[in-house]
């Protein structure tokens, strides 16, 4: 039987890939939209179908995180067999200015979904969008024994969102997990994250378009991988025997020196004579260090990442030059005054 899946944060990054490959699988996707003045569906305008043609698969439908009662009906109308839940203020460092509404979304929305799930009394496989951020700066590796040390609001309303998953699977039975993914990256990586920042700088740096690019922390260390590998973890988790909580990570991690020493080398420039440290980039408290150990993802569904670091920075920089090539940048901002 075809299967029907409810993703929240179909419009971003993670959720625009997760739909591709759900409906490549021939699911019918939901996808929770939040009303916007502007259009936000760049990311999924590819995958966009006729709504009055009768087989259309791919369904959006308005909501926010924040409406338990939207969500509680979205649940009741649809009937998933599975729900992702993507949807969050995902930007750590607009966590420290928004911390309110960050706990709002992420946390309380988690617990917003998992109890229409509960009370739709169906039986959905539900996952959370779990982060390597909520590690903090614990000793790496991180695995799923690790303890949590979460060092932002953003990785605190995570940890929530972690235990309330957790605490319904055991209390009610609910077939929830945990997916704890450590960065990853791809061309649709949202253009205030350090990766998609610095490759698109060194697009615009490259043809003249921007002269400098201000960064905040080049020592932090992260272990970052490619979407596409990543939603296809997602997808594993839900079709395992039993629920779980898993680890999704590269196994090797690189500082945002390296990265930018490998991305600006890749066009021929040197990023030290483009690239500035700005104490605006700087967050009140970061995270040192993280490197993950997927190897319970890799044993239980079978998963393991075919992206590596140095393939991941070069399909990056490739995609910006030739989108700063054809002028269609997101947004023309010089050295990324919001990231
Ligand atoms: P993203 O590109 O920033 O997308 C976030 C999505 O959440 C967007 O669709 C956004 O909608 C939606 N959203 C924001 N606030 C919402 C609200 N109040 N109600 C409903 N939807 C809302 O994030 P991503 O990189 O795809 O990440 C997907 C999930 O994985 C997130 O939960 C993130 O925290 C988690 N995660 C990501 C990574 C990573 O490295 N990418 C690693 C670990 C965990 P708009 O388009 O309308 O803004
Ligand atoms: O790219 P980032 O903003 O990603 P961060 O904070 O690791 O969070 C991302 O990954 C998490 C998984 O671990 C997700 F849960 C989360 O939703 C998000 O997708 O920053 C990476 C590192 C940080 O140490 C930051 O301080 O890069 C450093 N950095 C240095 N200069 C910068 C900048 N980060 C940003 N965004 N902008 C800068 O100018």
């Amino acid at each position: 039987m075809p299967k029907t899946a409810f993703i929240t944060g179909i419009t971003g990054q993670d959720g625009s890939y997760l739909a591709e490959l759900l409906l490549v699988k021939g699911y019918t996707v939901y996808g929770l939209i939040r009303r916007c003045s502007t259009f936000n569906t760049d990311r999924i305008e590819h995958l966009y179908q006729d709504p009055h043609d009768p087989n259309y698969r791919l369904r959006l439908m308005y909501g926010d995180l924040s409406d338990a009662s939207r969500l509680a009906g979205l649940i009741a109308q649809i009937k998933p067999d599975e729900i992702y839940n993507l949807g969050a203020q995902t930007h750590v460092k607009v966590s420290f200015e928004q911390p309110v509404l960050t706990g709002d979304v992420d946390a309380i929305g988690a617990m917003r979904m998992l109890e229409a799930v509960r009370q739709s009394g169906r039986k959905v496989r539900y996952y959370q969008a779990g982060s390597s951020e909520m590690f903090g700066n614990a000793p790496a590796p991180q695995n799923e024994e690790t303890a949590f040390e979460p060092a932002s609001p953003y990785a605190a309303a995570k940890l929530y969102a972690h235990w309330v998953t957790k605490n319904y699977r055991e209390a009610y039975g609910i077939y929830a997990v945990n997916g704890i993914l450590f960065n990853h990256e791809s061309p649709r990586r949202g253009a205030t994250f350090v990766t998609r920042k610095i490759t698109r700088a060194v697009a615009r740096i490259k043809l003249g378009k921007q002269k400098k690019l201000f960064l905040g922390n080049l020592e932090a260390k992260r272990d970052w991988g490619y979407a596409p590998d990543f939603v296809e973890g997602m997808w594993r988790m839900l079709q395992a025997r039993e629920p779980g909580d898993y680890v999704l990570a590269t196994g090797e991690s690189h500082s945002v020196r390296e990265f930018c020493e490998l991305a600006f080398s890749r066009v021929g420039l040197n990023y030290k004579k483009h690239v500035e440290q700005s104490e605006r980039h700087m967050r009140p408290m970061d995270v040192d260090y993280l490197r993950g150990d997927a190897s319970r993802a890799r044993k239980v569904l079978g998963w393991k990442p075919k992206v590596k670091f140095e393939k991941l920075v070069e399909i990056m920089v490739d995609a910006d030059l030739v989108m700063a090539k054809e002028g269609r940048e997101d947004f023309r901002a010089d050295s990324g005054i919001f990231g």
